[in-house]
């Protein structure tokens, strides 16, 4: 027992002090419904720099979109310090000067030549001499530039990675990097796991939802300057003069962030809408159709992007049906847009019954190479079958030289556990982007390829389905948010490492408290370390608990959440059925593409090809999609291919055990409404993963009739309840 002896006052001062400390405490980790993304300033005032040392911001022009940078940093200022940014018309010692080649002051700088190379949408960040006084600038050929620079600057405090000697040179690796909104007029969202659509058409044009204002802020912090704003399951409604108004009225919202509005349409639209008697391509009065359309669409809105189209795919209208191709259709549209600079994402993801379902794409459309007009650029799904857990990359990359390709990626998890699973999606891309194609020779990579740099294109983009919703959160996972994240700073710069993106993100959007708050407070760094280890293990994670060692599609039938290998249904196309795809039976497992099977290896270039084919060179992550494997085959490491399965399913199940642990230690620093949603979803992944491990193992054993290895864990599941479970597709689909 302790003989020091308080007087009232003092017991009453340590009273008051505790309390105090509590009310900081549970201010900075108050609830937090993850709203605002990563775009949080307020922690930055206790970051080493912040906006703080600028002695003034100076515009040195005025423009809707340098405007919008330079609000962005003043209102950064003040959420930093509680003051306002003080603001100057000419440039003094140390102020933060924003301004394109049209101001004098920059084109005293000398930099001209290089800013006019980094295009409208680069920029330099640096510190600078102007006369006697030293500044710092953020200048950029366009405004659009500025605005850009705005947000890197801000990453930079917010990620406490400035420097006081910046000097920092930035141009976009793709020229329309562009999120794609499945999204339908009735408020729905396909594959949508994150409410309903964020766009209110109902109330449109009269109300403006203040969400699409911080959409656009959202986007251009990453640098995404293209939205196509509904599903390209396209109702051909989207393009009545009344609908057209609304989507005007969207585009004014998202301009001033250097945010071009974008289409999905309905090949029959001149049909259906139009009243024609046909939408034949060839037709002169379906041609003269689409010409008014468009003109009548840029007199509206007349920096209007272009229109993305999904056509004779999925059951879908298309040029086919009138014994026309893809070319006649596409060339007509981009015939109708090409007055306007309009462009045309006609997309590949086509597949009529035929051959091996993962050749159907390349078949289609390689033999149009050159065809398609310049102003035409085909999109085309990273995996050549559909945003599987894992897929080689489509064999369409690099067979195309003629032909501007675009990436389409999926933000949505449609096939990755959708809000529920934690997967970080940038490691996947990653992979997809570094991949060589070996097209033009060794080192012939994907990122290569889409960026023109080794067959020129007139147009790049990089297209990627978003995960947007109304939910409070923006994507229903708090971790999904990392995804758009991750896409939007892929498409500025294609050969970011996803560990870069995952330290930018989770600094930038767990900072409440702030990060040298939590060393005081004796928060080890190692906890965001290990946040960063989750998530890039993540990716491999999820495949391990789905579809190891190159098996894709064993999904459930109708909501690609769950697991269902035996499904089973009488009539359906057999390439929408898992079995068609895993082919397991009494001697292996995995579908045959080597030369002695489809032969699906064969659009692959030389070298990969052959080792594609050969199953001892094939790379283990690809060996069921490319062979049919018999459950005594040795792996690498000398297991057979059934015990590897086993011990793979198992150690997806253990890593998502650990996320658990990685996320219940990190409790002191993340606010308790995004920790407690985090666990519970973490908590239904690992009961996920389980049911993965269990179905997939106990629905093969009925084939490779081997032992599950007896040191792992035991499966907790029969069988017959397995495929006995249905679920409520309202809450997954
Ligand atoms: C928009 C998959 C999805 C569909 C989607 C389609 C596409 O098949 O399940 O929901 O339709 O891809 O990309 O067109």
């Amino acid at each position: 027992m302790s003989n020091i002896n308080f007087s009232n006052c003092q017991i009453m001062k340590i009273i008051y002090s505790i309390f105090f400390f509590f009310i900081l405490i549970s201010a900075s980790l108050s609830a937090e419904n993850g709203s605002k993304l990563w775009l949080r300033y307020q922690s930055a005032s206790s970051t080493k720099v912040s906006l703080a040392q600028f002695s003034s911001i100076v515009c040195l022009e005025d423009g809707d979109i340098l405007r919008s940078g330079a609000n962005e940093l003043k209102m950064a200022y003040s959420e930093m310090t509680g003051k306002e940014m003080p603001t100057s018309g000419v440039p003094q010692s140390n102020s933060l000067l924003l301004g394109t080649l049209h101001n004098k002051y920059i084109r005293s700088l000398n930099i001209g030549k290089e800013l006019a190379q980094l295009g409208s949408e680069g920029f330099v960040i640096r510190r600078v001499k102007l006369n006697a006084d030293s500044c710092t600038v953020i200048a950029s050929a366009g405004e659009q530039g500025v605005l850009y620079g705005a947000f890197y600057l801000l990453r930079l405090l917010q990620t406490n990675t400035y420097s006081s000697n910046i000097n920092v040179k930035e141009h976009p690796s793709y020229k329309v990097r562009i999120l794609n909104h499945w999204d339908n007029l009735d408020g729905s969202v396909e594959r949508g796991y994150a409410g309903h659509s964020i766009w209110k058409w109902d109330e449109l044009p009269a109300t403006i939802s203040p969400r699409y204002a911080e959409y656009a802020r959202a986007n251009a912090s990453i640098g995404i300057n293209a939205t196509v704003l509904n599903n390209v399951n396209a109702s051909p409604k989207m393009l009545s003069t009344e609908n057209l108004l609304k989507v005007k009225a969207i585009a004014a919202v998202l301009r001033p962030y250097n945010i071009r509005v974008y289409l999905s349409i309905n090949f029959s639209s001149p049909k259906e809408l139009g009243g024609l008697s046909t939408s034949d391509p060839l037709n002169p009065d379906v041609r003269k159709w689409w010409k008014n359309k468009a003109a009548e669409v840029y007199k509206l809105i007349p920096d209007f992007g272009g229109f993305l189209v999904k056509a004779n795919s999925e059951g879908l209208p298309g040029p086919m049906d009138y014994g026309r191709t893809h070319v006649d259709g596409a060339n007509m549209l981009a015939d109708a847009l090409k007055p306007f600079s309009g462009i045309v994402m006609w997309r590949a993801f086509v597949y009529e019954p035929g051959d091996d379902r993962v050749k159907l794409a390349y078949n289609e459309f390689h033999k149009f190479d050159g065809q398609f007009r310049d102003n035409v650029i085909i999109q085309v799904k990273n995996g050549p079958v559909d945003f599987q857990p894992r897929e080689p990359f489509s064999p369409l990359f690099g067979a195309m030289k003629k032909t501007a390709l675009m990436p389409e990626l999926q933000i949505t998890q449609e096939y990755l556990g959708q809000s529920n699973h934690l997967v970080f999606l940038s490691s996947m891309w990653e992979e997809f982007l570094d991949t060589d194609t070996h097209a033009a020779g060794d080192g012939t990579t994907i990122s290569k390829l889409t960026t023109g740099e080794v067959y020129p294109q007139k147009i790049t983009a990089f297209a990627g389905v978003a995960n947007i919703g109304d939910d409070a959160n923006w994507c229903g996972h708090h971790f999904a948010q990392a995804n758009w994240y991750a896409f939007g700073r892929l498409a500025w710069n294609n050969q970011l490492s996803s560990e870069q993106i995952a330290d930018e993100w989770i600094k930038m959007t767990f900072t409440s408290p702030p990060i040298p708050l939590l060393k005081e407070r004796g928060v080890r760094d190692s906890s965001l370390l290990s946040i960063k280890k989750m998530m890039l293990t993540s990716h491999q994670t999820a495949v391990d608990y789905m579809m190891p060692l190159g098996l894709h599609h064993i999904f459930a039938w109708t909501h690609h959440y769950g697991p269902e290998p035996w499904c089973d249904i009488i009539g359906a196309r057999p390439d929408w059925l898992p079995k068609y795809y895993h082919k397991a039976d009494s001697i292996g497992l995995g579908f045959d593409r080597t030369t002695n099977g489809s032969n699906a290896v064969g659009q692959y270039c030389s070298p990969l090809r052959e080792q594609f084919n050969d199953v001892s060179q094939c790379p283990e992550k690809y060996l069921l999609w490319f062979h049919h494997v018999p459950w005594d085959y040795r792996m690498n490491d000398g297991k057979t291919m059934w015990d590897e399965l086993c011990y793979t399913y198992d150690k997806g199940v253990q890593s998502v055990r650990e996320y658990q642990k990685i996320w219940d230690k990190a409790e002191s620093f993340v606010d308790a409404q995004r920790f407690a949603e985090v666990q519970s979803k973490l908590r239904i992944q690992a009961r996920d993963a389980v049911w993965w491990k269990d179905a997939c193992l106990l629905y093969f054993q009925t084939f490779s009739k081997r032992p599950i290895p007896y040191d792992i864990e035991r499966p907790v599941h029969d069988l017959d309840s397995l495929k006995a479970i249905k679920l409520d597709l309202k809450h997954h689909n």
